[in-house]
């Protein structure tokens, strides 16, 4: 190992951090849940560079950890412990090469943040539309390596809906030049699209093509309390039919993250519910008039009673306070006890359902948890986690929440869902993947995992065990 470590220096220079203290960082996940080592963390600069080191790594038959923002939440670019592996992080390949504002596309380099892609979109007046909470972290290249969705996918779709072409470094150093902007591009297989969603296992993505759309200029944001879990569905039926193009999120809550989030400080500025959402409508038309279609569609709804109280916001500083409630969740929920993630999605018009079984049956199987369902109601995909009391002590609340996971999952399941909607699978869902899904499906995923990783040496243990 020192010999590779020592060839990587060479070629890296202070790139190749071997130094512990600046290795850390990169050694655990966002959650604090899984702690690596690795042999050393590179930073390549450029995309030859990052194929020079890969290409040593694989002579010497060494394991690749790709790594981006390092916020993902199914432990997918943690190293193993044996201290074998090697983080390589595409966190110095920020350039953003072209914004065109006539082919409405952005070409840039897979460490450039999903804040920085908005940011320079914004400078050539168009929208890059991916955004989530770790925006100001998560990378181009890790978004579409887990195909991340967020909040506005109900209106643009995931990572993948967006992409248009990559540069590729492959497992054996090569390099796949797929950097088209093309909108039509029927040339055989989809490549692109392999890569996308594949979690590290098939090669480093160090660029990418994306989409982007009209900038918009007018913005209405409105937090809404909802009686039933039927009228959420309701609510966002009729929203759908009356402003749908203008949808830009669709969020739900349950009453008790709300609660979570006010022990936190924050303030909700409606009547206490079981049930929220939050609904925000852009438009690029000055002309829209979206506040005067929300206003009179939250009246609407408050006269038929699929609503029992409404706030739309009057400033961008309460746009700002209403989103907060949502965005902050991860965050609160991190410091309320043990949580356990389910990120899940089913056919949209079985969400109801899905909250009130699962909600019905954790709570009568544990009495102590906290179900904390949240999510994108408008792609059906809630984050129905759980929150355990810290004081329950760790191997219990790891039994409890192995149980409790089992439970939504043959909930999620019986209602036609999956059990990772925008995550992934990483390290945490190899063993659900495994059981559950169909074994020609993973027979077809392995055999293009060997296509293109012959030796099994990028990202081990991620996706397949
Ligand atoms: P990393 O965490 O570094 O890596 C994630 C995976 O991608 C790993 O398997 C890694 O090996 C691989 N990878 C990273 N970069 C590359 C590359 N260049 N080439 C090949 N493989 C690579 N996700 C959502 O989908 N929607 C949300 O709304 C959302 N909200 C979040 C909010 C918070 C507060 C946090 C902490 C996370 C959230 N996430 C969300 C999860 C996470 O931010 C996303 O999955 C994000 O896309 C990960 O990007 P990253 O650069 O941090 O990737
Ligand atoms: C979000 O939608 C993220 O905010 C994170 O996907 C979800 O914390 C979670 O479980
Ligand atoms: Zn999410």
């Amino acid at each position: 190992m020192n010999d590779v470590v020592a060839k990587l220096r060479e070629l890296l220079g202070s790139d190749c951090i071997t130094d512990p203290a600046l290795a850390d960082g990169y050694l655990s996940d966002w959650r604090g849940l899984l702690r690596g080592n690795a042999a050393c963390v590179l930073r390549p600069r450029t995309t030859s560079l990052l194929s020079r080191s890969v290409r040593i790594c694989q002579e010497a038959g060494v394991n690749v950890v790709p790594q981006g923002g390092n916020t993902g939440l199914v432990g997918g670019s943690t190293p193993d412990e044996t201290g074998l592996q090697i983080v390589v992080s595409t966190g110095a390949m920020k350039k953003i090469r072209t914004v065109d504002p006539v082919d409405m596309s952005v070409v840039a380099e897979a460490g450039a943040t999903i804040a920085e892609l908005q940011s320079a979109a914004a400078e050539a007046d168009a929208l890059f539309p991916l955004s989530f909470a770790s925006e100001g972290t998560a990378t181009l290249g890790g978004a579409l390596a887990t195909n991340a969705g967020g909040i506005s996918a109900v209106r643009y779709g995931s990572a993948r809906d967006l992409l248009l072409g990559m540069e590729v470094v492959l497992p054996d150093g090569r390099i796949w030049n797929g950097l088209r902007t093309l909108r039509k591009d029927n040339t055989g297989y989809a490549l692109k699209h392999l890569f996308a969603g594949s979690e590290g296992t098939l090669g480093i993505i160090a660029a990418a093509a994306m989409k982007l759309a009209p900038l918009p200029v007018g913005r209405e944001v409105a937090f809404c309390a909802v009686e039933t879990e039927d009228q959420v569905l309701d609510f966002w039926m009729k929203l759908r039919a009356a402003a749908d193009g203008n949808v830009r999120a669709i969020e739900y809550l349950s009453g008790s993250c709300v609660e979570l989030a006010k022990r936190e400080g924050l303030r909700s500025p409606v009547e206490k519910a079981d049930h929220y959402v939050l609904v925000e409508l852009t438009s690029s038309r000055p002309e829209a008039g979206l506040k005067d279609m929300l206003e009179a569609f939250l009246a609407d709804r408050l006269e038929d009673g699929t609503i029992v109280d409404a706030a739309l916001a009057q400033s961008g500083e309460q746009q700002k306070q209403i989103w907060r409630l949502r965005e902050d969740q991860t965050e609160v929920q991190k410091k309320a006890g043990r949580d356990f993630k389910h990120d899940v999605a089913v056919p949209v018009a079985n969400v109801p359902e899905l909250l009130r079984r699962s909600r019905a049956d954790v709570e009568a199987g544990f009495p102590d948890v906290t179900v904390v369902p949240f999510g994108h109601v408008g792609d059906g995909n809630i984050h129905l986690n759980v929150v355990l009391p810290a004081a329950l002590g760790a191997e219990r609340a790891a039994e409890h929440g192995r149980q409790i996971s089992q439970a939504i999952y043959d909930i999620v399941l019986s209602l036609g869902g999956t059990f990772s909607a925008e995550h992934g699978i990483g390290r945490a869902k190899v063993g659900l993947l495994e059981s559950k899904r169909d074994p020609v499906e993973l027979d077809l995923m392995r055999r293009i995992k060997s296509a293109l990783d012959e030796d099994g040496s990028f990202n081990p243990g991620k996706i397949f065990r």
